[in-house]
């Protein structure tokens, strides 16, 4: 990336920053948790015996993985398969084995703004499938699906796993679909992971654990704040705090500041001042049920054609036709 890049990333964040925590009540995006320490501490979340997410989908691919292929209904000319936030890839691999051993003929297209986790699986792909056919992609989501429109003229599947979607507010998750929507000829699919709603304590445990690990990644934020923009946060001095709204289905992340302080951000030149107990909102983790799926589908011109679901029904993977 050149510098005048990585300048543009640094005032996007500190524009960012400037507007959430200036504002009432304050916020900041949960994708600025993700620098290289951020990603280390989501790997370690993935690992946590409370975050039953990975493992439910993990399952999910293990129990269906015929039947999802068979979802895909690729003819013999194969298709590509493009995953958006691809990760360490764990659990496409479940996949993209099964795919070789069917003799499917596909292209694994992964993507990432991580140029060091695309490396990492690219090496590894070619390493432990040698014969899978990998063409992996640095960028942003949407910057990166103009230039696949036109890959091939072949069938393409878009996969978004991890419930990344959770992230996203309806509207939100209705305009990314509806992205995803414009650049699908008629017969593309989305192959997509929902979280979905449960026993209430179950969802809270999964972003409160015992060990901390999520009130680390929670509050790197603020570390990030202090390293790139000259903040002086005392990471002591706030509380990692979770919510779970059983009507709604929305896991809410905060940070509360357990004193009155006044905190300093050098390089954007303001102070921020906190009340004591005054809260910054940082995440949203939506969990779904099936008409809401349905619901975000029709907003988005798209129609689910098929789901599949681990035995606990944690959690569901949906295929979307247009
Ligand atoms: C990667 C967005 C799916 O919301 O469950 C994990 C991120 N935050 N623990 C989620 C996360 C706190 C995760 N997603």
């Amino acid at each position: 990336m050149s510098s005048k890049n990585l300048d543009v990333l640094v005032c996007a964040f500190g524009k960012e920053v400037h507007e959430g925590l200036t504002s009432f009540p304050k916020y900041l995006s949960s994708k600025f948790f993700y620098d290289e320490l951020g990603d280390k501490l989501f790997q370690q979340i993935m690992d946590l015996p409370e975050y039953y997410l990975t493992n439910a989908e993990y399952d999910i691919f293990q129990l269906h993985k015929t039947d999802i292929l068979k979802s895909f209904d690729a003819d013999k000319e194969g298709f590509d398969l493009v995953e958006l936030g691809a990760g360490d890839g764990k659990k496409t691999k479940v996949l993209l084995r099964e795919l070789l051993k069917e003799e499917h003929p596909v292209t694994y297209h992964p993507i990432d703004i991580s140029k060091h986790a695309i490396d990492g699986l690219v090496e590894n792909l070619n390493q432990e499938l040698s014969k899978l056919d990998v063409e992996g992609q640095i960028g942003e989501y949407f910057e990166v699906l103009d230039r696949l429109k036109h890959i091939s003229d072949r069938k393409k599947v878009i996969m978004v796993l991890g419930s990344n979607i959770g992230n996203l507010l309806h509207p939100r998750a209705i305009q990314f679909l509806k992205k995803l929507n414009t650049v699908m000829h008629s017969d593309d699919l989305i192959f997509m992971g929902f979280d979905q709603k449960k026993h209430p304590q179950k969802v809270l445990d999964a972003y409160n654990d015992k060990s901390g690990v999520t009130a680390a990644f929670n509050k790197n934020v603020l570390a990030r704040i202090n390293k790139e923009l000259g903040g002086n946060f005392d990471l002591e001095a706030f509380i990692h705090w979770e919510v779970y709204d059983p009507e709604s289905g929305t896991a809410k992340s905060y940070l509360v500041s357990t004193k009155k302080q006044t905190v300093d951000i050098d390089c954007l030149s303001i102070q921020v001042h906190f009340e004591a107990w005054e809260s910054i909102h940082t995440e949203i983790s939506q969990k779904y049920d099936d008409d809401t799926v349905k619901w975000l589908a029709k907003e988005s011109g798209l129609e689910i054609s098929e789901s599949f679901t681990d035995e606990n029904k944690y959690y569901k993977n949906y295929v979307f036709k247009k």
